[in-house]
């Protein structure tokens, strides 16, 4: 991908989410956190009423829903450009019809096998992350023979069905699923050989946002307070992604990624220089 990456702001609008607490639950508090994030650098606000965390539970779509249209209502009609992190094809419906231009679905489309003919029917972009089960069920299925390739392979014959479904290969965007039924050393791996699941064709989304093996990383006491020690190597996670092609990454902090994409395009200039 050529071009600086695309700066997804996470806004999770549940009360479980194990990054921000519920803390943005509250409307009015969630409006102004996308507009923060859209300040620092976001580009896409992308809007979650559901905890994919290892061992969540799932949510009543109606829920979802109660909690996610009314953010990207208000959001679209500030002009942010909104994306909605369901699994669920009605709260993926409902959410583009409320100004969502993007839907981003964990399953792939696998845990509601109505979302395929929504995504077709609406023709928004659609991110299809790598997943084998629902969260309660993931670390039981992150058996691998090599993670690079099984991931792509997986990805690939996910793509063929979607395409079979009605969906414009221009829709897509494919994301490996870091921490999806993945452990430390399996996201490494990912990260390490992006350009495999690159040469799919399609623009590929990295989240690793203070996910735990970003959190396993070594301290060294080098943060001060009210800094989540996550967020400094999460941006050179998003630097080296976008260096080696990424076409966006999904982050919880936008002003250290925004940094670290500044330092991305910098170089890039000074090879074309
Ligand atoms: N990770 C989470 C939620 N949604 N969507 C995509 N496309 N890729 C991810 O890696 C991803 C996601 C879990 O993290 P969170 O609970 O901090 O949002």
């Amino acid at each position: 991908m050529t071009g600086r990456a695309k700066v997804l702001g996470i806004l999770n609008v549940t009360p479980d989410s194990f990054s921000d607490g519920g803390e943005h639950l509250d409307f009015d508090a969630a409006v102004a956190h996308a507009e923060a994030m859209v300040a620092a650098g976001a580009d896409i606000i992308d809007i979650g009423g559901e905890s994919t965390r290892p061992g969540a539970e799932r949510v009543d779509p109606e829920i979802e829903r109660a909690r996610v249209l009314p953010v990207v209502v208000a959001l679209a009609e500030r002009g942010i450009e909104v994306s909605v992190d369901t699994m669920n094809a009605s709260t993926a419906l409902a959410a583009v019809r409320s100004g969502a231009s993007i839907i981003n679905d964990v399953s792939g489309g696998l845990a509601d096998l109505g979302m395929a003919g929504v995504i077709a029917e609406t023709r928004v972009k659609y991110i299809a992350m790598h997943w084998r089960g629902p969260s309660n069920e993931m670390v039981t299925l992150a058996d691998y023979r090599d993670v690079p390739s099984d991931v792509r392979r997986e990805l690939k014959s996910r793509v063929a069905e979607l395409l079979v479904q009605g969906i414009d290969e221009q829709q897509l965007i494919l994301d490996p699923g870091l921490g999806f039924a993945k452990d430390a050393r399996h996201n490494w791996q990912l990260l390490s050989r992006l350009g495999e699941i690159e040469s799919l064709g399609y623009p590929v989304l990295v989240g690793a946002s203070r996910k735990r093996f970003v959190g396993a990383l070594p301290q060294r006491n080098r943060v001060g307070a009210g800094v989540d020690p996550r967020d400094l190597p999460t941006a050179v996670i998003s630097a080296l992604a976008a260096h080696a092609g990424a076409w966006g990454v999904r982050v919880h902090d936008v002003a250290s990624t925004a940094a670290a994409l500044d330092v991305v395009d910098a170089w890039r200039a000074g090879a074309d220089a």
